[in-house]
């Protein structure tokens, strides 16, 4: 059952991580750049608005045939048509999220542990977020950083497609990738950046070495 997608410069945004910047404009950019693959994840924003902005993310990302992911919100990703659901593991359980969202949405599990990549065997996820790999300022409630060491651990013992996540940047990209990931998911090295274009460009280049 496992939906493929190309997650190799993988973009998580928020309207607050955008520092300012219109979270179009950045996406705009980002795309322009290369990204392959959005997921949106906003924790706080009352739910209708957070359709009203998924439907208008989701209709320009169709537009450069690249997929929507939503973060944890399994109505909202419905309601606007979202190509997937990315759960945590405070997140309702991939078992529940599955039979919600069929057999052809792509659905993305955070792992932090050899114990829960374990789990993830028998669950019916379609790829894997390793992570926090270095500390980061973006996500308040961050677990320990697994280092480039503990990502290739796990890489070498992994079921599915990964992407590493979490203070992620140009400097560190090419090492993530030969740490055994298929894919960076980034939020402030894109979203934070002068110009987000050149910074997914980069990121795009060190990925695809
Ligand atoms: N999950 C683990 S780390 C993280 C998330 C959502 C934040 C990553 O943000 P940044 O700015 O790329 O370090
Ligand atoms: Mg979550």
């Amino acid at each position: 059952m496992l939906n493929f997608v190309d997650a190799s410069l993988y973009l998580v945004i928020s309207r607050s991580d955008c520092r300012g910047q219109n979270i179009f404009h950045v996406l705009e950019q980002a795309v322009q750049g290369g990204v392959t693959l959005v997921q949106l994840r906003e924790k706080e924003m009352p739910t209708r608005d957070l359709v009203a902005l998924a439907k208008e993310m989701k209709a320009f990302l169709a537009r450069h045939s690249i997929p929507l992911i939503i973060n944890d919100r399994v109505g909202v990703a419905l309601a606007v048509g979202a190509d997937g659901v990315h759960v945590g593991q405070d997140d309702m359980h991939p078992l529940d999220v599955r039979p919600l969202i069929g057999p052809n949405r792509v659905l993305g599990l955070s792992i932090n542990t050899e114990e829960q990549l374990r789990e993830a065997r028998s669950l019916p996820v379609d790829y894997l977020g390793l992570g926090p790999i270095f500390p980061t300022q973006t996500k308040k409630d961050c677990k320990p950083a697994l280092g480039l060491k503990g990502l290739a651990a796990m890489c070498r013992k992994k079921h599915l497609p990964a992407v590493g996540i979490g203070g992620i940047t140009a400097r560190n990209a090419a090492q993530v990738m030969a740490a055994g990931a298929e894919g960076i998911a980034v939020v402030s090295a894109i979203c934070g950046a002068n110009s987000p274009m050149d910074a997914a460009a980069e990121l795009k280049r060190l990925t695809a070495e």
